[in-house]
């Protein structure tokens, strides 16, 4: 079982479960859960829907991109490629325009897909142990499920940032960034689930999670704010570089670590996504989104991230291009045209 569903009082509980695989998400899981919640709305006698992860070591660490790793070797139709994200997308979109309150209980490891519910739930907690990502620049992806429009409403080009270098973030940071609304101890959410699953209006499910909240207090943000906006504020991955490279700082050196391992196609188009999403309504941004997608599936990078990264572990991907200056404008746009009758349809 891939997907728990359980109702309980006035609450339907979905866990996500493939525990020995951080709950990565599967294309079956996502139509699951598509289904749960579409069945959900016309059930009267619930009023509240909670997402969990199973186990104590992951709330979801993505999709099951392995998976897509797979069938490039076994098949030649690449179906999985098309509707995974076709169906992932219409998900989140699901998610965040939902009729009723989902509160999404995040313990551990949330990353890529597993962000792509949590943070487009109505109510995120997260307990004090959450390493939150989006580290797809790492193999040759872009912070997708509806991520450009969570980090282009950051402040200060922190989300360019968190975008560009996978940069890890931990329950403090994402309840100062507001990305996380409260931060509850994992020892207590089985006893916050009991009290959320008797009742039925927001007002009480804000009254539980509030008395049940720890106080936070983030290391990195706001102390780094006001240097994050001004070395992330270019438009331009070789000037970022360099304005990293001139601020000897511990952050901005790890930083720059971090970029130089990242498939430079990846970082230009994640550069330009961001931008572009601040103007977008959130439907057009994963329609923006889809169409990344599917140009980083006929490229190279992303088959070459997977395979350096979660395949063989070698962790030295080879990217092409291998240097950020060989990435032209037309590749970076070519990733942006228009799919035609294949564009994400949103209902
Ligand atoms: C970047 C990613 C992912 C990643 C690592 C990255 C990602 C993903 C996984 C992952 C983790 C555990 C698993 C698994 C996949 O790792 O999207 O199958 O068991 O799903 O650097 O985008």
């Amino acid at each position: 079982m891939t997907v728990k569903y359980e109702v309980n009082k006035n609450a339907a509980i979905l866990t996500l479960s493939r525990p020995k695989y951080l709950n990565t998400l599967t294309f079956e899981m996502i139509e699951k859960i598509e289904k749960y919640l579409k069945a959900i709305l016309k059930n009267n006698n619930i009023h509240i829907v909670i997402f969990k992860g199973d186990g104590e070591r992951a709330f979801c660490a993505g999709g099951d991109v392995k998976s897509f790793y797979e069938e490039k070797n076994t098949n030649t139709s690449n179906k999985l490629r098309k509707n995974f994200f076709y169906k992932e997308y219409q998900l989140n979109y699901l998610i965040k325009n939902y009729k009723k309150p989902i509160i999404s209980l995040v313990n551990g490891i949330c990353m890529g897909g597993g962000v792509g519910i949590a943070m487009h739930s109505n109510i995120t907690v997260v307990s004090e142990n959450v390493t939150f990502a989006m580290p797809e620049t790492a193999i040759g992806l872009f912070p997708d499920v509806g991520a450009g429009s969570i980090l282009s409403k950051l402040k200060n080009n922190i989300g360019i940032y968190i975008g560009l270098t996978g940069k890890r973030l931990n329950s403090d940071d994402l309840i100062e960034l507001q990305l996380a609304n409260y931060c509850i101890k994992f020892d207590k959410f089985e006893e916050v689930e009991k009290s959320l699953i008797k009742v039925k209006t927001k007002q009480s499910i804000q009254n539980i999670l509030k008395k049940n909240s720890l106080k936070t207090n983030s290391l990195i943000f706001p102390n780094l704010n006001k240097k994050i906006e001004n070395i992330f504020r270019y438009n331009n991955i070789e000037k970022i570089i360099l304005a990293l490279k001139n601020n000897n700082e511990k952050w901005s050196v790890d930083a720059l670590e971090s970029l130089k391992k990242m498939s430079p196609t990846s970082l230009k188009i994640t550069l330009k996504q961001i931008r572009a999403s601040k103007y977008l309504s959130f439907k057009d941004d994963l329609i923006m989104e889809y169409r990344l997608s599917q140009a980083c599936m006929a490229g190279v990078d992303f088959y070459e991230g997977v395979r350096a990264i979660l395949v063989d572990k070698d962790f030295k991907p080879k990217w092409s291009p291998n240097r950020i200056e060989d990435v032209t404008d037309k590749l970076v746009s070519s990733h942006f045209k228009s799919l035609g009758k294949n564009d994400l349809k949103i209902q």
